[in-house]
């Protein structure tokens, strides 16, 4: 066999190897700076050797095989004159026998040619006599070219290169697209795509060549197996290099990728008629007016405007169409301030004139309308509106109000998505979709994408996917992408999760229509992620008032050029071509024009009567819900007996056959006993049973974070493992018979705080008769959240006046283990806790609205019964207010920490029933049956948490009986009354406030002041007479040495207990 017919062989071996393993086939086509590459590689360790083969083999036959004396890329004017090119062969190397087991990457050197011949020659001689596998190799790349009609001297090198070209064209022809308006981004065309690196002259374009016909929908499924180059090229060069780049061979599925390609190289990809093209020009001469007309009429205000990427609301406006027609009700949309004037009045369709009003001064705070909390800035705020689409069906649109910071909103807007798929039975979660709408500088570099990505196909967090849409002007606000990113596109990270992505040139309309539509059909048929990349310019600076040319000014220049030169926005194109072909007059156009003035006109005049709504913020499930000047009254949180009973069975007991683990098996009989006797209920227990109630009532609990189903203290075993089948068995599940399997969810989670969390917040949002718990591991990974601490729960009713109930469970105390697992920083959530510190509110009982004014609670809670009260108070009320709990770890098995069933229960004269009832404690009082007043104990403790079982033991030991101890359990907002009620108890005792934490740690800072206030309120003195007990000021949590913990922590028990009186502070 000579040495083209060699190479040829390894060229089509590898062509047999991806083609055989569609998927991977990316690598083939792969320049040096290609994703795809490593993705492939990477993403199935099975198929690396072949792909290294399949690499190997093409390089190996283009570059060493035969060598070019000029190589010339294409030009980026994709012009096909080809320079010639002349063949140097070299000597074939000396063939050596390789044995097939020995065939490797090497054998494409010729070493195996001798085996690769003798195949050939035995095939020839009788097909049946090798594997069929090169029978059918055999056949496809030798047996048909040369049979085939029409096809005159087609080597069998030129199928095989041909089909390597189509191939770097499905692969990489996004490179040479047509992506960017101005033409500002420099990109090389990789090689892959230039037909001489395949052998292929200018001489060749009319010649006819046979591509066969492959299991592969697309260009290569034609029925038409025989076709010149030219038409190839042609043909190649429109699907992959006009005004779409499509990102899809990264994905390891040949049916969405054949799904693609279907999609991609049909010859006519966007046929639109007349009518679709004037729906589509009358929507975009709205999102141009619209910011046209903020411009002009508020020329200096921030408004953060769309100009320069206007396609935008024409595009979402046809997604949503189109997911509409394939099924979709209700779409959560997330977005940041770029164009979300535009989004909110064109496609969310908010009442301009509202929109107008808030411009022009705000919503202003008046008792005409209610509760208006602080409010945020304009491009800010959220809204819900029925939409009526295109073929006369209604959607549900909600933008979700979103801080400052960029992307924190995204797993908020998934999670809510997920809980309305919940609570409409959307199974398949085909009724309720979510659309993020990003910024390029953003979705590159905030980790809450990636984090929010990779929720996308877990089984207790998937949407069935979520659609963005990035608006890449090209520049994140005086930044370039050169450095603000190291991937080639900003939306690289989305390949990670496989999801297609689909760069549009933004300034063409109908290719971004197409693409916004392609989008909502894929989200549809795969229920995955997917990826629209509006490559765009931004055409003023950042905001209103910043001045592009300090930093931007190629980009500035290029864009005052181009539209005010040659009159290019994208709205002049679009009317132009739409002239051209007649499928609108000028008449029309002016019509349009003059209808969507006038409306903004006569909108722009209504907004200056503009009287706001009373407050819009309860959405449909939140109807009767109170805001926080109306007053919920609070009511009793007891279960009566024989529920608690039946209901403590149920989630104690296990399936008869079923294998659990010995320990677990122990702690299921000791929580059944517990049940039975009534009595040592530990804290596991108190939460199942707070669950339980919740469930029996109707409501729907959901708890999740990382490794919540057997708990990180290995306390909660709230999923059971069959040690035998590795069956899972939830026990939570079968309160009731019948029951739905996910209104008890608990859910361990990917290892993210700042994903998880905002996915149960946005979850929490969507209905209050929800129970939804985050857990973090330790109480301090917490801070890998803080935005949504900072921004969303400790201030999100005060700024956008919608509520949740979420329940934030942070592990909390001292036990030894080091600076990084002893505190979940209880003073960052006090010091952003909004009660004042110097006034008492109301706290009569039957007027009391002191929690619902407050941002949210605070609590460190040391017994089961308070635990589960607490949970069920959550739901108990006419209104959600976020609840942050200091967990415990050691009071987990302790001893002293155990409740009897009596104190769950509502009956009067059991421990649990106060005056009012049964309910949550906000303070313990001590528990020595101390009277009324108790004018001997001198000393009068007060501490929260776990510390308290460690001073009543000291309290014990030392026969402190004139010590009193009160555990502050509800720190925040501050239990001024029941504190007022001990100060008054114990006249003569000083007063102290014990912590384990240091002293710039802990509850000190938040108690002193209100302390202080309680104090002076009954005459007992001012903040100077509080004593503090605890570690001294610290920068570390905690010391890593456990002696030194011992110590610290037995001196501080034992000051709080000793005899002499402690000095200030
Ligand atoms: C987390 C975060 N960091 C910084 C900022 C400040 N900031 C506001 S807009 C912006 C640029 C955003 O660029 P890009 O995502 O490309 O959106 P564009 O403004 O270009 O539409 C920055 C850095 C912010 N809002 N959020
Ligand atoms: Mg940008």
């Amino acid at each position: 066999m000579q040495q083209p017919q060699l190479a040829a062989l390894a060229l089509a071996l590898a062509l047999v190897l991806v083609l055989a393993n569609d998927p991977f086939a990316g690598v083939f086509g792969g320049s040096e700076r290609s994703p795809s590459k490593s993705y492939s590689l990477l993403s199935c360790p099975s198929s690396t050797a072949g792909s290294a083969v399949a690499k190997l083999a093409v390089r190996r036959a283009l570059s060493q095989g035969r060598s070019y004396v000029t190589r010339t890329r294409v030009s980026e004017s994709q012009s096909r004159c080809f320079h010639s090119t002349v063949f140097k062969s070299k000597a074939a190397p000396v063939p050596r026998p390789v044995p097939l087991s020995k065939l490797t990457d090497s054998f494409l050197d010729g070493t195996s040619s001798v085996y690769l011949e003798e195949l050939q020659r035995a095939w020839e001689a009788d097909p049946n006599s090798v594997d069929e596998s090169w029978d059918n190799f055999f056949r496809n790349f030798v047996g048909q070219a040369a049979t085939s009609p029409g096809i005159s001297g087609q080597t069998i090198q030129e199928s095989m290169r041909l089909l390597l070209l189509v191939r770097s064209y499905q692969v990489n022809g996004h490179f040479k697209a047509n992506l960017d308006p101005l033409g500002l981004e420099e990109r090389s065309v990789p090689d892959d795509l230039n037909p001489e690196v395949y052998g292929f002259s200018q001489a060749d374009l009319d010649r006819e060549f046979f591509i066969g016909v492959w299991k592969m929908a697309g260009f290569l499924s034609e029925n038409r197996p025989v076709q010149t180059l030219r038409y190839i090229l042609t043909r190649l060069e429109q699907a992959y290099c006009g005004s779409i780049g499509y990102e899809y061979m990264h994905i390891p599925d040949r049916d969405k990728c054949n799904w693609l390609r279907e999609r991609i190289e049909t010859p006519t990809p966007m046929e639109y008629n007349r009518e679709r093209r004037q729906v589509m020009l009358d929507r975009l001469i709205w999102s141009t007016q619209f910011e046209n007309f903020l411009a002009t009429k508020w020329t200096t205000a921030k408004r953060f405007g769309l100009e320069g990427c206007e396609t935008l609301i024409p595009g979402m406006k046809e997604m949503f169409d189109r997911s509409a027609d394939l099924g979709v009700e209700s779409i959560v949309i997330g977005m940041p301030h770029r164009g979300r004037l535009n989004v909110l009045g064109n496609v969310v369709m908010k009442p301009l004139r509202q929109i107008f009003s808030e411009f022009s001064g705000g919503t202003k705070p008046s008792s005409d309308v209610g509760y208006t909390g602080t409010g945020d800035v304009k491009y800010h705020l959220g809204t819900s509106y029925d939409r009526p689409t295109r073929s006369g069906k209604r959607i549900h649109l909600s933008l979700v109000a979103n801080p400052s910071h960029l992307e924190a909103v995204d797993p908020v807007v998934i999670g809510k998505t997920r809980a309305k798929q919940y609570y409409s039975n959307d199974n398949d979660r085909t009724k309720n979709m979510a659309v993020l709408i990003h910024g390029d500088g953003s979705f590159a570099g905030q980790g809450v994408v990636f984090e929010t990505l990779h929720l996308s196909a877990l089984p207790n967090y998937t949407i069935g996917g979520t659609i963005h849409i990035v608006v890449n002007n090209q520049v994140a606000f005086t930044t370039d992408p050169r450095s603000g990113r190291s991937s080639q596109y900003c939306t690289d990270v989305a390949k990670a999760l496989n999801a297609p992505i689909f760069h549009v040139n933004g300034d063409d309309l109908e290719a971004v229509v197409h693409v916004c539509q392609l989008a909502a059909e894929w989200r549809q048929t795969f229920h995955s992620d997917v990826v629209v990349d509006i490559v765009c310019y931004r055409r003023f600076g950042h905001n209103e008032i910043d001045e592009p040319s300090f930093t931007q000014p190629k980009m500035y220049r290029a864009s005052l050029l181009y539209i005010s030169a040659s009159s290019l926005s994208s709205l002049d194109i679009y009317k132009n071509k739409l002239l051209e072909t007649g499928a609108v007059s000028k008449e029309d156009i002016d019509g349009i024009h003059k209808k969507v003035i006038t409306i903004l006109n006569q909108e722009f005049e209504a907004s200056k009567d503009y009287v706001p709504q009373r407050r819009d913020w309860l959405a449909a499930y939140w109807q009767g819900f109170k805001s926080p000047e109306q007053l919920s009254r609070i009511r009793n949180t007891g279960v009566k007996p024989e529920i608690l009973k039946n209901v403590g069975k149920a989630i104690t007991a296990l399936p008869e056959n079923f294998k659990p683990h010995k320990a677990v098996k122990r702690i299921y009989d000791q929580r059944a006993q517990m049940i039975e006797t009534e009595e040592g209920i530990d804290w596991a227990l108190g939460e199942a049973l707070a669950f339980a109630t919740l469930l029996v009532e109707g409501n729907h609990v959901r708890l999740s974070g990382q490794d919540v189903e057997r708990g990180t203290f290995s306390h909660r075993h709230a999923v059971i493992h069959d040690q035998e089948t590795g069956q899972v068995y939830c026990p939570l599940d079968h309160v009731m018979i019948n029951q739905n399997e996910e209104m008890f969810t608990v859910s361990n989670s990917s290892l993210s705080e700042f994903g998880v969390l905002g996915f149960e917040l946005g979850y929490s949002m969507e209905n209050p008769n929800s129970l939804v718990l985050w857990e973090a591991q330790f109480g301090d990974f917490a801070n890998g959240a803080q935005v949504t601490f900072d921004q969303f729960l400790s201030s999100g009713e005060s700024k956008w006046l919608r509520q949740t109930g979420l329940v934030v469970l942070l592990p909390h105390g001292y036990d030894g283990q080091g600076p990084e697992h002893s505190s979940a920083r209880l003073e960052r959530f006090l010091q952003m806790s909004d009660d004042n510190p110097f006034v008492i509110p109301e706290m009569e009982p039957t007027l009391r609205k002191q929690i619902q004014e407050c941002n949210w609670q605070v609590v460190n809670v040391t017994t089961p019964a308070n635990y589960f009260h607490v949970l069920r108070r959550q739901i108990h009320r006419e209104f959600r207010k976020p609840l942050i709990v200091m967990s415990p770890k050691n009071l987990l098995r302790h001893k002293e920490c155990k409740s009897n069933l009596s104190e769950f229960d509502d009956v009067q004269g059991h421990p649990g029933f106060d005056k009012q009832g049964t309910r949550f404690k906000r303070l313990i009082k001590d528990q020595n049956m101390h009277s009324d007043r108790e004018e001997g104990i001198r000393r009068l403790v007060l501490c929260s948490g776990k510390v308290y079982y460690e001073l009543d033991e000291e309290r014990r030991h030392v026969n402190g009986t004139d010590v009193a101890i009160c555990r502050v359990e509800q720190l925040c907002p501050f239990p001024y009354d029941l504190v007022q009620r001990e100060l008054k108890r114990y006249p003569n005792a000083e007063v102290v406030w014990c912590q384990e934490e240091p002293m710039n740690m802990g509850a000190y800072s938040y108690i002193a002041p209100r302390l202080g206030t309680a104090m002076k309120s009954v005459n007992r003195g001012t903040i100077e007479d509080i004593k503090y007990v605890g570690r001294l000021p610290s920068a570390a949590t905690a010391t890593g040495f456990l002696q030194v913990h011992i110590k610290e922590q037995t001196e501080l028990v034992q000051k709080a207990l000793q005899r002499e009186p402690i000095p200030f502070p």
